[in-house]
């Protein structure tokens, strides 16, 4: 059968299944100057032909929480900055990522943007868009620089309730959440209350309760569900959309769930440390548990179950992986040393991007827990859509871009760290099995890497302005 369309197309990915959130076949999907232009039989004729028998055709991920190069305290270096990070990312079968960009107390938007587009510029392999972190929002930040950047396609911001110099009080929530109403921005919110992990880490410190494992004690479950619901109420008051970030355990789950069957336009992110790590992690010897912290921290198996339940039933609509990577050996990762005094200085954050698709394909879709759509949805397509991509990122159709990963479902793999090509010198998730790996990751129609190799080329990744998120609109303006 002749192709579909008989336009000319440079590349053709032949004979793979093609799988996106709503639909499943098998076709050849053609491409040229980097945009998908064709989907039929029989596309060509090219040079360049990708087989992909026995292999499904998936939107390539998109990994909407990372954090590459963040400024994390005196004496702390992230381990990965734009290049490490985005090769990761290809490792894992990502084509964009979303990292943050921390505004620092007394800095402009525009100031801490420059610093940051300056990181990324020609150092990405797969495509990159930012958030910006509100920490400090004065008048000017919310009166004038932040309606600009969201009309200049910064669209999406997050804001703290929790961290020493990244709090901000109710009052300053409202006024955020104010200033995302009014300009159809996406507010984001790290949900666990500041006061009450002060109080808790003060107590363990006196009782000598200091090791790694501590830092899950001194923010338990209800710290969490408590923000939770405070966000929510706020979002409320000022009738704006709200994504609840890495939701961890049940408690903080059903706030979401139920503000949703309320009718309210509240979003859940978990990640794969809520689905496969618990609190146990964190009981390492001599300081192996740091290797675990991260925040919220890793739980229970019910919670771990919550989770599932979270994203088997729509409660979260994307996954993520927080790559948030410190080395650990090291005086400016893990174990610096104050971190040995407290559990308290310990960086928080674990490594995570190239582990994200092969952890949810395996535990989800090879054990039956979620199907290969739902997989597509959380892993691409609803981030696309949540933050203003789509339908360029996040599925496979003519016009899209060509941001492909070729994953064999069968292909068993042991993770290990030296697959994921970070910046960290460990995986929280090393001697794991899963079922299922990406073969081949495609950035715009270009290879980016192929069977464990790097062959794209630093600097090809390209900043992405995104427009508004379509579900950024609040109710009001829809005349719901
Ligand atoms: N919050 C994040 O979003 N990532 C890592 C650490 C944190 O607290
Ligand atoms: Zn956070
Ligand atoms: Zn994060």
């Amino acid at each position: 059968m002749p192709g579909i369309f008989h336009v000319p197309i440079d590349l053709v990915i032949r004979n793979g299944t093609v799988v996106t959130a709503s639909d499943k076949f098998t076709c050849d999907v053609g491409v040229r100057a980097g945009r998908i232009t064709a989907l039929g039989h029989e596309l060509g004729p090219t040079q360049d032909v990708i087989d992909a028998t026995d292999l499904l055709v998936l939107p390539g991920g998109i990994d909407s929480h990372v954090h590459f190069a963040q400024p994390s305290g005196p004496g702390i270096v992230m381990a990965d900055d734009f290049e490490s990070g985005t090769r990761s990312a290809a490792f894992g079968g990502n084509t964009t990522v979303l990292p943050f960009c921390l505004q620092a107390k007394g800095q402009t938007l525009r100031e801490a943007l420059k610093t940051y587009h300056a990181l990324a510029d020609d150092n990405c392999y797969v495509d990159v868009s930012f958030h910006l972190i509100i920490a400090d929002p004065t008048e000017s930040v919310l009166g004038q620089e932040l309606p600009a950047l969201v009309e200049a396609g910064y669209t999406s911001f997050k804001v703290f309730m929790t961290y020493e110099g990244l709090a901000l009080s109710d009052f300053e929530m409202l006024n955020v959440m104010e200033t995302a109403r009014r300009t159809g921005a996406l507010v984001m919110v790290h949900a666990e209350n500041y006061d009450a992990i002060r109080f808790l880490t003060d107590r363990l410190e006196r009782a000598g309760q200091t090791a790694p494992y501590y830092h899950a004690v001194s923010r338990p479950a209800p710290v969490e569900r408590e923000a939770t619901h405070r966000a929510i109420s706020l979002a409320e008051l000022i009738d704006v959309p709200v994504m609840i970030v890495h939701v961890s355990n049940r408690g903080a789950m059903e706030e979401i769930r139920r503000a949703q069957q309320r009718g309210l336009k509240v979003y859940g992110e978990t990640c794969p440390q809520y689905l496969t790590l618990t609190s146990d992690d964190l009981q390492g010897l001599n300081m192996e548990g740091a290797k675990y912290v991260c925040s919220p921290p890793p739980r229970d198996r019910e919670s771990q179950q919550a989770c599932w339940e979270g994203l088997q039933q729509s409660v979260f609509s994307v996954f993520s992986s927080d790559h948030c990577p410190f080395r650990y050996d090291d005086a400016a990762g893990k174990l610096a040393p104050k971190g040995r005094t407290s559990f308290r200085w310990v960086p928080n954050g674990i490594p995570g991007v190239a582990t994200r698709l092969p952890i949810l394909f395996s535990e989800g879709v090879a054990k039956g827990r979620i199907d290969i759509h739902r997989f597509v949805a959380l892993t691409a397509t609803n981030h696309a859509r949540m933050y203003g991509l789509y339908p360029r990122k996040g599925t496979i159709a003519v016009g899209a871009d060509a941001d492909l990963v070729l994953w064999d479902p069968n292909k068993r793999v042991t993770i290990n760290h030296d697959l994921l090509h970070d910046g960290s010198d460990y995986t929280p998730y090393e001697g794991f099995e899963v079922t299922g790996w990406p073969i081949r990751t495609i950035v715009r129609g270009r290879t980016v890497v192929q069977d464990g190799e790097l062959v794209g080329v630093k600097g090809f990744g390209k900043y992405l302005t995104r427009e508004k998120s379509e579900f950024a609109q609040p109710k009001s303006r829809h005349g719901e």
